[in-house]
């Protein structure tokens, strides 16, 4: 009984200096824990003389409540100076200006692409899509390149296997849209084409928008209408166009398409090689063997067929000289468009 006055004291005292949460749970585990000075005291309650015994325990119990409650409000008050700390230390300035992320754009190639697309549908168009990795027979056979025509040649084609490459061109895919419905159509296939070739020119990969257009009665008129009016949408009204004769396995007559060169006005410059014009597509009329291919009798339909280069086109446009600063991603590039 004599002691507990002054355990009452050292408690005060010990916990009038406790700063942090870490001191009062040290307290705690002193006084109140397993083996805690009032704990022990309470235990002893068996050995006090049975007399004192209830005024000993209440007594006890009194100083346990009133440590209880001390721990209680000091913790509490240490926890809210901690919150009250960490608001200020970790408090959030809304005003200032966030990280700058830069928006992405499109990429000229697929600029150009939808540029080219978009003309074609407001032609009239349908846009049909087909794999990248073809069959021999869609990609060569179908479209009148026979077994021994250079285009099939290892040094220009990837071969998957005997019979199945990466397309060359994107023309299989008309092949396909052909085999499927019958006419009349009126279909541009854009997309990636593969051909073994590296140079300033020339990557293993780049973009064609092919396209053709069956019915009855379809004359090389109106191949002439047609790409004129695209040449005139995409470049410029004035823009002068040329036909010349030229030759592909799938098209017959077949020709090539020139536009007045868009540096020089046609006066004859580096870019243009000074000839005046700038070579833009390729074309001609259905060859009647695609047609007996396809299952189209070739005395019933007629049709037309283009097909250009993308990155081709894309340079030209913009003045490029070196296609392969399209798949380097320079940003100093890539932002001038
Ligand atoms: C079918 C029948 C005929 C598509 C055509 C060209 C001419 C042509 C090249 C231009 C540059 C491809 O990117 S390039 O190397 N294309 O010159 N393409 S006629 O003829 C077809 C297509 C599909 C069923």
């Amino acid at each position: 009984m004599e002691d507990l006055p002054s355990l009452k004291e050292s408690f005060l005292r010990e916990s009038s200096s406790v700063r942090a949460l870490h001191d009062i749970q040290a307290l705690r585990v002193k006084y109140l824990g397993k083996r805690g000075i009032v704990t022990e005291k309470l235990k002893a309650l068996p050995t006090v003389d049975p007399a004192q015994r209830p005024a000993y325990g209440r007594a006890v119990n009194e100083i346990k409540q009133y440590i209880e409650a001390e721990i209680a409000r000091i913790e509490a008050h240490l926890r809210e100076e901690e919150y009250r700390k960490s608001l200020l230390s970790e408090a959030l300035d809304v005003t200032l200006p966030g990280k700058y992320t830069p928006p992405g754009r499109e990429h000229p190639i697929q600029h150009v692409l939808s540029e080219i697309t978009d003309i074609f549908s407001s032609m009239g168009f349908e846009v049909g899509e087909g794999p990248e990795v073809e069959l021999d027979y869609y990609n060569f056979e179908a479209l009148n390149i026979p077994k021994n025509h250079p285009a099939r040649d290892m040094q220009d084609t990837f071969y998957i296997s005997d019979d199945v490459v990466l397309r060359t061109h994107t023309s299989p895919v008309q092949i396909r849209v052909m085999e499927m419905r019958p006419p009349p159509l009126k279909v541009i296939a854009p997309g990636k084409v593969y051909r073994c070739d590296a140079d300033v020119s020339h990557t293993p990969m780049f973009h064609q928008v092919e396209g053709f257009m069956v019915d009855t009665d379809i004359a090389f008129s109106d191949l002439k209408g047609v790409l004129e009016l695209f040449i005139h949408t995409m470049f410029s009204e004035r823009t002068p166009v040329r036909f010349r004769p030229s030759f592909f396995p799938f098209t017959e007559p077949s020709a090539e398409v020139d536009i007045g060169c868009i540096f020089c006005s046609g006066n004859g410059c580096r870019v243009c090689k000074q000839s005046g014009w700038l070579e833009i597509l390729g074309a001609g009329m259905i060859h009647p063997k695609v047609f007996e291919y396809v299952g189209y009798d070739p005395e019933t339909f007629s049709g037309f067929a283009f097909g250009m280069g993308v990155e081709r086109l894309t340079m030209l446009k913009y003045g490029i000289d070196d296609i392969r600063l399209f798949f380097e991603n320079d940003l100093r590039f890539l932002r001038q468009f």
